[in-house]
């Protein structure tokens, strides 16, 4: 990161791989992510663990929809003396997809970040 802190930062959630993405009921949840945390089809609304985080979102982010602690967020957000590097970790999955993008205008954006979430690790983390 080159400029100022005047920036912002956007943390994403892009894409799923592997058989983890079927969804051949078409309700926008992993059939195999539903049949693991035993999900009815269709319910994306519900909260069953009261994190805050729907089935629907918990899906996407390959979470524990029956674990209030597990639900995709950052932090270890930080911001070194000289203003010019930001490391920020966050809950990713492995089949999982992010990308950051930053700007300092809101108009102009460029990646930070990009890449699917590392092997057997419930955290990745980066610094620009
Ligand atoms: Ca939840
Ligand atoms: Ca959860």
């Amino acid at each position: 990161m080159k400029n100022s802190l005047a920036v912002l930062l956007v943390l994403m959630i892009l894409g799923v791989r592997s058989a983890h993405a079927l969804d051949q009921n078409g309700d926008g949840m992993s059939d195999v992510w539903q049949r693991v945390h035993n999900i009815a089809n269709g319910d994306t609304a519900s909260d069953p663990d009261g994190d805050g985080q729907n089935n629907g979102k918990e899906a996407e982010a390959g979470t524990n929809p029956h674990d209030g602690n597990d639900y995709f967020r950052t932090f270890d957000f930080s911001v070194n003396s000289t203003l010019d590097e930001v490391s920020l970790s966050w809950r990713s999955v492995e089949e999982r997809y992010y990308e950051i993008e930053q700007s300092i205008d809101l108009v102009s954006w460029e990646y930070a970040f990009y890449g699917y979430g590392e092997y057997n690790q419930t955290t990745s983390s980066t610094t620009f």
